[in-house]
């Protein structure tokens, strides 16, 4: 029986947002079959890998993706035909060889990371290896702790909050399952407390409540309310994380910032350093992504410089899952985490060569979803394989999101006894 690629097909789906995204099909020449499904951001990093849209307006309003899919199905896969899907470092140089670009813009981060996801749980599958055990190997036993979006705002929302994620992070919790249990009841008793001061419950794009509140402020205390009212201590059994996505703040030249949606209005670097130290100093934040915008590299370093010491200091748009960029990063102290996205860069061993640089450098690597994602759970895998220790996929709700929990959730049983869970 081979692992040998026989044959990959690709077709347009519909992401959680209804927009088109890719799906890959892979057959193996021992009857192996799997398929992938690529997801898509809305606060996207100017420097990620393409996303290769089709531009034409009577489909989709320009953002189909039948190229892509010609890409997998015209060029890529007569290519990879008889390759070995064990080969995975191999068929992502091919890829790239291919597509020919730096950015992947021929023929689309979208079609390759399809096709490279593909490969790799292939390749599990042929062994009769879940996917974690075939990427991680025997030591793939630590579950992330859930950073659990409960409240979005910014680009994700249409409410008046700035902040595009408050993350409830269960990292007092005996294990995931319990700390996913933690994070799922303030979940609802949020919902509650929105309920009884007359605010929305609907939610954002990635399953968090998204009322229109006076601050930015009044979403964290009412977090920490909701944590509280759980039954939870804040700071002991579930903290906060922040994503400012600050690169939708910049207005203007680089250093000027605008906290538009809530009206809390412009902002300097500096300003924006002094509020997060005094939230620091007020709420239990442990981890602040993209505090500033992703041009903003001196303004991210005396962030670092400042609050490292505290809290986690994630780069995402500045990053964007890139070793050259994280590199940068670790040369000019601009923060102490990247965030890991496959689809920034666009292959599995790319990907996985980020969370590497991240170690090797004492840096931690907190691995994401997208706003625009679908039911594949190989984000799942990938974090319990690189033992990150932390990822985030969005709230208890909307089944995108919880397919990767619930995914995580059956690592963690399967691992019984070894199954390990602790911060850092
Ligand atoms: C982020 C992500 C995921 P998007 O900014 O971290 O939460 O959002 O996928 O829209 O870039
Ligand atoms: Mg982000």
């Amino acid at each position: 029986m081979s692992s040998k690629i026989k044959d990959i097909k690709a077709m347009e789906i519909l992401d959680s947002r209804g927009n088109p995204t890719v799906r890959v099909f892979m057959d193996l020449e021992d009857g192996t079959r799997v398929r992938s499904s690529v997801p898509s951001g809305a606060s996207t990093g100017e420097y990620e890998a393409c996303e290769l849209r089709d531009g034409d307006k009577r489909r989709f309003g320009g953002k189909g993706v039948l190229d892509a899919v010609k890409n997998v199905n015209e060029i890529i896969s007569p290519a990879l035909k008889g390759a070995d899907s064990t080969e995975q470092m191999k068929i992502d140089n091919l890829l790239n060889e291919l597509d020919g670009t730096e950015n992947k813009d021929k023929l689309g981060a979208n079609a390759i990371l399809g096709v490279s996801m593909a490969a790799t749980k292939a390749a599990a599958k042929s062994h009769n290896l879940e996917v974690y055990e075939y990427l991680g190997g025997a030591e793939a036993n630590r579950l992330p702790v859930p950073c659990m979006n409960i409240l979005n705002g910014g680009e994700h929302a249409d409410n008046s909050v700035d902040i595009q994620e408050f993350m409830a992070v269960p990292f007092g919790a005996p294990s995931f399952r319990e700390g996913l249990r933690y994070v799922a009841e303030t979940f609802h008793t949020l919902k509650k407390l929105l309920k009884i001061r007359g605010l929305a419950t609907s939610v954002g794009d990635e399953g968090g409540f998204a009322p229109n509140l006076q601050s930015n402020e009044e979403a964290i205390e009412i977090i920490i309310e909701a944590i509280e009212k759980s039954g939870y201590k804040p700071g002991v059994d579930i903290s906060i994380a922040l994503d400012n996505a600050a690169t939708s703040f910049v207005v203007g030249k680089k250093g000027e910032y605008d906290m538009k949606w809530s009206g809390a209005g412009k902002k300097s670097t500096d300003e924006m350093i002094e509020m997060s130290k005094q939230w620091v100093k007020k709420y239990p934040i442990i981890l602040w992504e993209d505090p500033l915008a992703e041009e903003d590299w001196e303004g991210f370093a005396k962030f670092t410089k400042e609050l490292g010491d505290k809290i986690e200091v994630v780069g995402d748009d500045i990053f964007v899952t890139n070793t050259k960029f994280i590199q940068r990063g670790i040369k000019e102290h601009t923060a102490n985490a990247s965030l890991i996205k496959l689809n920034q860069i666009g292959t599995v061993s790319e990907t996985v060569d980020a969370v590497r640089l991240c170690y090797e450098h004492n840096w931690r690597a907190f691995v994401s979803h997208r706003s625009g994602e679908t039911c594949d759970t190989f984000l799942a895998d990938f974090t319990v394989a690189m033992g990150t220790g932390h990822l985030k996929s969005g709230s208890a709700s909307r089944s995108e999101r919880l397919a990767k929990y619930n995914r995580l959730l059956e690592i963690e049983e399967r691992l019984g006894d070894r199954a390990k869970y602790y911060w850092k």
